[in-house]
């Protein structure tokens, strides 16, 4: 078997999914760090939208770090990161397209709208809304275990993790709270951050910070 290649960038949060995807079914890969700044040729001649992760497997391409991850955990069985029944995958799905569709597009308006205090606040309500859906409809409902689909980590705790190390980014750029009422979703993180997965892959709140100053001067 080759060696699955990777190209990823160490501060996007879609690649480190990916990466911790990797550690947690114990994989063997190759990390390719791409400059985003200054995307060389050659990476653009391989990557169709010009985005990390780019996962280049068996002499295919692959790109979209949750279709990559799918894939991947498809392919390489040993360590099964999605439920077997149907059922069951679908929502693990739904919770995907929870963190796509709802928690993300939330947190993203918070760097879109910065400077307008009204909006902000109804921003901050909106995620603690959703943070508090989460922690009912999910968390609430599970019998037993400390993830997001129950006892065993999944798609889905790979697919928010990265999302939640930045929330401390957040808290001190714009003043988010964890919502009290989110208890067992912080029993979650607390998990996740044990993991080796997590710990190979974090950066410090710091550089995240950087990050989204230098986005939300390239904005404005
Ligand atoms: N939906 C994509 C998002 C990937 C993405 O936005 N990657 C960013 C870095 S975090 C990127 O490569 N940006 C380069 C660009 O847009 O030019 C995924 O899930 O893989």
């Amino acid at each position: 078997m080759e060696t699955i290649k990777i190209y990823s960038s160490a501060r996007c949060p879609y690649a480190q999914r990916t990466r911790m995807l990797m550690i947690e079914k114990e994989l063997s890969f190759e990390l390719i760090e791409v400059d985003l700044r200054n995307k060389p040729d050659w990476f653009l001649s391989i990557s169709p939208y010009g985005k990390v992760p780019v996962v280049v497997d068996d002499g295919e391409t692959i790109y979209e770090s949750a279709i990559i991850n799918e894939y991947l955990d498809e392919k390489y069985e040993d360590i099964p990161l999605m439920p077997k029944e149907p059922f069951e995958r679908a929502e693990a799905r739904i919770w995907m397209d929870y963190c796509t569709n709802k928690y993300l597009v939330l947190s993203r308006k918070l760097l879109t709208d910065n400077g307008n205090d009204e909006l902000q606040s109804q921003n901050k309500e909106k995620l603690k809304q959703a943070m508090i859906y989460m922690e009912k409809e999910c968390f609430e409902k599970n019998e037993s275990g400390a993830f997001w689909l129950g006892e065993n980590i999944s798609l889905v705790d790979l697919h928010y993790a990265p999302f939640f190390e930045r929330f401390s980014a957040f808290k001190e750029l714009f003043g988010v709270e964890w919502p009290e009422e989110c208890l067992k979703i912080k029993g979650w993180w607390k998990e996740m951050q044990e993991r080796d997965s997590y710990k190979m892959t974090v950066l410090p709140t710091d550089q995240h910070i950087d990050l989204y100053q230098s986005i939300m001067r390239n904005m404005s």
